[in-house]
């Protein structure tokens, strides 16, 4: 694949999995998350292993003075875009929505959903010029529907369903292509997130069913990638066999 791939989130789980696949594909990457010692990490390992050109833009998603001067730095041979992958995303916490830290949502909902935003805003315009691009957002299959203590995220992903839609939409007159991909249960750093570092809860939330990893989600991104230009895949739900909704799991 002889494409400019550009990752948010890019140094660990999906996105991780995501620079993993593209690389091994031959894309070009740019990859981005806050994390500088991981991303030099993968940079090593992915030219080492395939001899991937990667170029790293270290910057929290969340600020976008950093993300419009990270892009304005690019040279001039990582400027053409040709993937954006939407995938800088968390949570923080399982409370009630009526009990939650204001605070942490307002970190929960500029990364999920404002960030996705500027990075589309930032990006999208030159795709559109060069008649070429694709938006891949990794949404949720906590978009479809809420669940308990989980009310802000769910939302955030609601999110990213509308304005992969919207965004759809407002390019249907282009060559560009729009993807929303909507994991279930992936075993990453998520959870330990979520559960604001307490391991043992997070690894509870993979027990009795073998959950996905960043990298068969990566394989579905780089299928929606791959299908021939006249085909869009709008959208895919991908979960364990033993997953059937965001709550219905059957463990063993
Ligand atoms: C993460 C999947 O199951 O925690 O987007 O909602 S889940």
């Amino acid at each position: 694949m002889d494409k400019i791939v550009f990752i948010t989130g890019a140094s660990s789980g999906i996105g991780a999995g995501c620079a993993r696949k593209f690389a091994s594909q031959g894309a070009s990457l740019i990859l981005n998350a806050r994390n500088v010692n991981k991303l030099s990490a993968l940079k090593e390992e992915l030219e080492k292993q395939y001899g991937a050109k990667i170029y790293l833009l270290p910057f929290d998603v969340r600020d976008r003075k950093a993300a419009t001067s990270a892009l304005e730095s690019l040279p001039k041979e990582w400027q053409s875009i040709d993937i954006l992958v939407n995938n800088a995303g968390l949570v923080i916490g399982t409370d009630k929505e009526q009990e939650g830290s204001l605070d942490e949502w307002d970190i929960v909902i500029d990364t999920n959903i404002k960030a996705l935003l500027a990075m589309t805003r930032l990006i999208v315009p030159g795709m559109v010029e060069r008649k070429r691009g694709h938006i891949i957002n990794i949404g949720s299959i906590a978009g479809d529907a809420a669940y308990p203590g989980g009310s802000v995220y769910c939302a955030t992903k609601a999110a990213v369903k509308a304005l992969s839609d919207g965004l759809r939409i407002d390019l249907v007159d282009t060559p560009l292509r729009v993807t929303n991909i909507k994991p279930g249960l992936v075993e990453t750093n998520f959870s330990v997130i979520r559960f604001r570092g307490d391991k043992e809860k997070a690894d509870n939330v993979y027990k009795g069913i073998r959950p996905l990893t960043g990298d068969d989600i990566a394989e579905t991104v780089y299928f929606a990638a791959s299908v021939p230009e006249y085909m869009q895949i709008a959208e895919m739900l991908v979960m364990p066999t033993y997953q059937a909704t965001g709550t219905i799991v059957s463990r063993k």
